[in-house]
């Protein structure tokens, strides 16, 4: 098997209402998310990747340390993507959360409004590329955490990703500039797609389906 790009889970110029343009998913999905999938695929064999799953290599890159960069910037990236694209939907965000999720982020947080402001404040204050992440960790408690480039809470080791924000410029240049603030307050207004985030707190995280 090879690593695939799936289609997006919605139409490229869904999110256009949103805060995210079509010019972006197009760029983004196709052009971003496509070269990590090709330049992953041409690891496989030099790196004995053959047969594994997406989750194991990439938490095997992250255990590695500098000897897995190479292999965690591409997979690391192919999983962040799937999880992104996943996360968002039109006219999403907003206060009024599925019971689930919305009591799980009361008791872990405080509140809504204090997970937001503590999710934007990862994603501000990591400096350069990465991500924001909203993770379960190992005892079972919700958190937010970041992670540099194509990094994660898997190859962390942090614990399971169930929202994620890309804070790499390509991901809010064309519709932010360089304000990631306003983007990322627009993703929690509007684009997060709360029922998704609910289903992967339900079933344990992300399953790609995808092997090397
Ligand atoms: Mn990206």
């Amino acid at each position: 098997m090879a690593f695939s790009l799936p289609p997006l889970p919605y139409d490229v110029s869904a999110l256009a209402g949103s805060g995210m343009q079509q010019e972006t998913l197009e760029l983004h999905h196709g052009k971003h998310h496509q070269a990590y999938v090709t330049a992953l695929n041409g690891l496989v064999e030099s790196k004995g990747l053959a047969g594994k799953s997406l989750e194991q290599i990439v938490a095997e890159a992250g255990k590695a340390g500098a000897d897995g960069l190479p292999v965690l910037n591409q997979a690391g990236q192919h999983y962040n993507h799937l999880l992104f694209w996943q996360v968002m939907k039109p006219n999403g965000g907003g206060d009024s959360l599925p019971a689930k999720i919305g009591a799980k982020i009361n008791e872990d947080f405080g509140g809504l409004a204090q997970f937001k402001e503590a999710f934007k404040q990862a994603g501000v204050t990591q400096f350069g590329s990465g991500w924001a992440w909203l993770i379960v960790d190992a005892s079972g408690k919700l958190k937010v955490t970041k992670t540099p480039n194509g990094a994660n809470p898997i190859s962390t080791g942090e614990g399971t990703p169930i929202l994620g924000a890309d804070v790499w410029e390509h991901a809010y240049y064309l519709d932010f500039r360089n304000v990631r603030p306003g983007y990322l307050d627009n993703f929690l207004a509007k684009l997060v797609n709360w029922e998704k985030v609910e289903e992967l707190l339900l079933n344990g995280g992300l399953k790609s389906g995808q092997t090397a």
